[in-house]
């Protein structure tokens, strides 16, 4: 790494690859996730779902499943709407209407898998067999599932109540008049842009404990998300509870992904059935209902434009996109970021985003590592393949020429996105470098000797990582903030315990947070403990999302670790006759700066402030502190990824012979955890890319690959190998400089190898704008081209 541009604290603990806290317990199998929660008295839940994609429920009777031995609480439509309100969303569609969401559906489903009845009982597979003897008698509706044709005048309407379209909204942003540019511009190149609906597929499905005790009227629930705090605040409202007789707990979360961003009808189930009963009620999802029922992602369809003068530089770039969102909204609402970083790494004044967003008879769409990133990268870096074609030049340099330079930032985007710093074109030079562009492009586009092409492609991109700020967030009628919160409390055998709302889902918080505070404050990594995820014992925070956990968290940590520094040495002091500025803190003692022969130990210090006894005049017992912390503005991560491919022209087939990903994120506080999260996203970036999709049959409105068998998920032996290389340019908007790290990778993979294919395929005029990109995909295209 270049020295001179990392921001690297001096003691050195961030920065270094120390042992994950959560390693031990999970590679021992003493993980705890929430289906090892089984309190005494356990009942289990199972839910029946609409088989249709769209239809009217005329009748259910439920009679025959009260009668089922075993059967404890049943739950109808009815029941759900006359004991709580409508699901709430944290992060609506800026402009869309609330849609009347119910834990079960009331007359109307509107996708295949959403709940309509709820049975509680001795066990899981009693509780299935009752959802057998309920008669639920529908009456199938006219269903919509492609997203252009769920705007056409004549396609059923999901929500006549609400709405009368399936448009959910519409917005746009942009400045300047690009469209005045298209008609100047020398070139202008375009293409319709197709995303595949994908899921994220945590390891963990989705899963609840809930257990009402009324005498004390609380509902604690084991839940299974990234946001505790936010479930228990959208259960209360739901239930209507007040947040003081909630509390949930996220021990470890086996992936969340974004999938898990808030309260699911389910949770709400759950809590109804513990609360009827007064015994705690578990469900743990099945991966047919997962398919189904919990949220798909990215389905959307891109018209994008890029403008230019002849010599390549760009003039104006535009997106108008339709977005499904399915039949209804998720908890978290659907992607928004593609129109934030709609230009990506380019300067250009002149641009806007128009975004449809839709409603479609399928699973709703929610949030999914990334958040519209991939999506929008996706077109605008194939586009920039297409110009540097159309205009016979040199893609890097076609890159290099037209992104923002390093001098030009902070520099706000057409859509008012605020870059904040970095070297845009290093990273690119660097991949260009790395995965040998120069050599391949005088002489590799020979054909080898097995008569298989080979074609390199790139894609560069800016990922924004973390939120602008409260202000921003409150403008689009989001229901949280962009702040982080912590404890920390120091204890009597001389460490100190984190308490956070973040719940720990494999992104090492519990690693990352030790470091800062150890770093900050001074004492051994091993002292700290992090306890994470419960709303019982931690302060009220936003939760882990948007890559935002580090930037923001580092920052509260930070503040909460020099105040409990400053006291530690004032009392440090006073016990030593020495003036605090001749002390420091040393692993696990105070000592004098320059004789480390005068020394007390930490735990004698913090028994004395937790006791007080001792303490001097002026000082409060006691030796904790939380603190809140906003950054000022988003961070933006960037980088270049360059993919090698061989293809055979003649079926189609190809294969990633070398993937070189460039990324920058900022300082990194861990470089095993960051190469983890990169590698982590990009092996689902690639699955995204290459063999994921889920299907749906236009007649009968079904999702036709709803398992793990038809469902390609990539193993580690399908990715290619992937050259993970850095740059660490601090941000100046985030304590220590801190880039969010874990959505990236998921945004380059597609346009990389799209690239590379129809770089080995010049010669055919291929062009490839969908994903998933198949050797069928591929055959197509070449049968096309070769077609008179
Ligand atoms: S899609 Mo992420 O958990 O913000």
């Amino acid at each position: 790494l270049p020295a001179d541009d990392a921001t690297v604290s001096p003691r050195g603990v961030i920065g270094t690859s120390v042992t994950r806290k959560e390693d031990d317990r999970l590679l021992r199998g003493d993980g705890r996730f929430t289906d090892d929660v089984e309190p005494a008295h356990l009942l289990h839940m199972a839910v029946g779902r609409c088989p249709y994609p769209h239809a009217r429920i005329v009748r259910v009777d439920a009679s025959r499943a009260w009668e089922l031995d075993g059967v404890k609480h049943v739950l109808v439509g009815a029941d759900v709407r006359a004991a709580t309100e409508p699901l709430t969303v944290l992060r609506p569609v800026p402009g869309a209407p609330a849609l009347p969401y119910y834990a079960l559906a009331q007359d109307v489903a509107t996708h295949e898998g959403q709940p309509v009845v709820s049975v509680a009982a001795t066990s899981r597979h009693v509780a299935e067999d009752a959802l057998e003897l309920i008669d639920v008698e529908y009456e199938p509706l006219p269903h919509v599932v492609d997203v252009l044709a769920a705007l056409e005048p004549d396609a059923p309407v999901l929500h006549p109540s609400v709405l009368d379209s399936n448009l959910l909204a519409a917005n746009s942003d942009g400045s300047g008049d690009p469209d005045r540019r298209m008609l100047e511009a020398d070139v202008v190149v375009e293409g319709r842009f197709r995303i595949n609906r994908v899921t994220a597929l945590p390891m963990e499905t989705r899963a609840i404990v809930a257990e009402w005790r009324p005498g004390a009227r609380e509902l604690t629930v084991h839940v299974s998300t990234q946001v505790p705090h936010l479930v228990r605040k959208q259960l209360a409202e739901t239930l209507r509870l007040t947040e003081s007789e909630i509390r949930a707990i996220a021990s470890d979360v086996g992936g969340g992904f974004g999938l898990k961003l808030g309260v699911f009808p389910e949770d709400v189930l759950a809590s109804l059935h513990a609360m009827a009963l007064r015994r705690p009620v578990k469900w743990v999802e099945d991966r047919a209902e997962h398919f189904r029922a919990s949220t798909h992602a990215r389905e959307s369809v891109h018209d994008y434009r890029i403008a230019a003068d002849a010599s390549g530089r760009i003039l104006a770039m535009t997106d108008v996109y339709a977005t499904d969102i399915g039949g209804w909204n998720s908890p978290f609402g659907s992607a928004q970021l593609s129109s934030v970083v709609l230009n990506g790494p380019y300067r250009v004044e002149d641009g806007y985003a128009e975004r449809r967003v839709t409603l479609t008879n399928k699973t709703p769409v929610g949030a999914y590592r990334g958040y519209g990133q991939p999506e929008v990268n996706f077109a605008y870096e194939r586009l920039m393949d297409t110009l540097a074609r159309r205009l016979d030049l040199d893609p890097v340099e076609l890159r290099a020429q037209n992104m923002v330079k390093q001098q030009d930032l902070p520099w706000k985007n057409p859509t008012g996105a605020v870059y904040d710093s970095g070297d845009y074109e290093r990273c690119l030079r660097m991949a260009a470098e790395a995965i040998g562009w120069s050599e391949h492009r005088d002489t590799g586009r020979v054909p080898r000797a097995d008569g298989r092409l080979a074609g390199i492609g790139f894609s560069s991109f800016v990922e924004r990582t973390g939120y602008a700020s409260a202000r921003f967030l409150a403008r689009r009628g989001s229901q949280f903030g962009a702040h982080e919160s912590v404890t920390l409390r120091a204890n009597r055998s001389g460490g100190i315990d984190v308490y956070t709302g973040v719940s720990t889902m494999g992104q090492s918080a519990e690693t990352a947070f030790a470091q800062v505070v150890s770093d900050v404050f001074g004492v051994d990594y091993e002292a700290v403990k992090v306890h994470a995820g419960d709303t019982g014992a931690s302060p009220l925070n936003t939760g882990a999302f948007a890559s935002r956990t580090m930037i923001a968290a580092a920052g509260a940590l930070k503040a909460a670790a020099e105040e409990l520094a400053a006291k530690t040495l004032r009392l440090a002091a006073a016990r030593l006759e020495i003036d605090a500025a001749d002390l420091q803190i040393d692993g696990s003692v105070v000592r004098r700066r320059d004789d480390e022969a005068v020394q007390v130990p930490l735990v004698e210090i913090f028994t004395t402030a937790i006791t007080g006894q001792g303490i001097p005049p002026g000082e409060d017992p006691g030796m904790e502190s939380t603190s809140h912390f906003e950054p000022s503005d988003a961070a933006y991560s960037f980088g270049t990824a360059a993919a090698l491919v061989s293809v055979d022209p003649l079926t189609g087939e190809f294969g990633v012979e070398r993937f070189v990903m460039v990324h920058d994120g900022g300082t990194v506080v861990n470089p095993t955890v960051v190469a983890g999260q990169v590698r982590g996203a990009l092996a689902q970036g690639f699955g995204a890319a290459l063999t994921e999709e889920l299907r749906y049959d236009g007649d009968t409105g079904q999702l036709v690959n709803g398992s793990m068998l038809d469902y390609f998920v990539p193993t580690a032996a399908d990715l290619p190998p992937l050259e993970l290389l850095h740059t660490e340019v601090a941000s100046p908007v985030t304590p220590f400089g801190i880039r969010g790290v874990g959505e990236v990778g998921t945004i380059p993979p597609g346009a990389a190898v799209a690239n590379a294919i129809c770089d080995a395929l010049a010669d055919f005029g291929v062009e490839l704008s969908s994903l998933p990109i198949t050797p069928e995909a591929v055959w197509r295209a070449l049968a096309d081209r070769a077609a008179p």
